[in-house]
């Protein structure tokens, strides 16, 4: 049987791991990398991940980190051909975008807002929060999902960023993606994913 660990912390970004492990309703024990008590920057776990970030996943002792990265193997050795568009399908190259477009421009999008810096399109290879928020709202209008009809492994590495942005109010008002995050919120693996990240002790210590 193959062995998965997902290192974690609570209410933290590790949402995304829990709710791919979620979907794919594969096995898996959980290390507790509590980021309050800085267990992330302590040399045991640096090894797992130099970065000193959650979340972190281990197939059978094959370490990847970076969502979208884990959201992409997993889903390949656990779900191609469902959560995963097989390589020579027509979805494989918007599903790619999609993965890389959740970190590679939504994140640093929301971290230049959220810093109120001045960033235009020249400066960056990121689109501005706004100018994504119209993309992904051209692309959901009239589809539940980011390729369509599928849900796909790249509505969770997405549709995390998506909802935890929306939740802290990070990115600017989007029906359309209000809709999308209602969507995914009635999922239940991203509903058990949520529990697990945000336990009911996160609220009251
Ligand atoms: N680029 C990483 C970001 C992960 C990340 O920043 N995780 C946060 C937790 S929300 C973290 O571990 N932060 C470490 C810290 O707070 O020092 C990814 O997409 O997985």
């Amino acid at each position: 049987m193959v062995e998965i660990v997902l290192y974690a912390s609570k209410a933290s970004r590790s949402l995304a791991g829990y709710w791919m492990l979620e979907e794919l309703g594969i096995a898996y024990t959980v290390v507790d990398v509590d980021l309050r008590e800085r267990k992330h920057l302590e040399p045991e776990f640096l090894k797992i991940n130099p970065s000193g970030r959650v979340p972190v996943v281990s197939v059978d002792g094959m370490i990847v980190s970076e969502r979208p990265a884990i959201c992409a193997l997993l889903a390949d050795r656990f779900g191609y051909g469902s959560l995963a568009p097989k390589i020579d399908s027509k979805d494989r190259g918007p599903y790619l975008k999609w993965l890389v477009y959740a970190t590679a421009v939504i994140d640093p999008a929301i971290a230049v807002r959220a810093a109120n810096l001045d960033a235009t399109l020249q400066h960056t290879t990121w689109d501005t929060a706004q100018n994504a928020v119209d993309i992904l709202g051209s692309t959901l209008e009239g589809q539940a999902w980011l390729l369509g009809d599928q849900f796909t492994a790249a509505d969770v590495a997405l549709g995390s960023v998506i909802a935890m942005a929306r939740f802290n109010d990070l990115l600017p008002e989007s029906q359309i993606l209000d809709d999308y995050v209602e969507r995914l919120r009635e999922r239940p693996a991203f509903q058990r994913a949520e529990r697990l990240t945000w336990p009911p002790e996160v609220f009251s210590s």
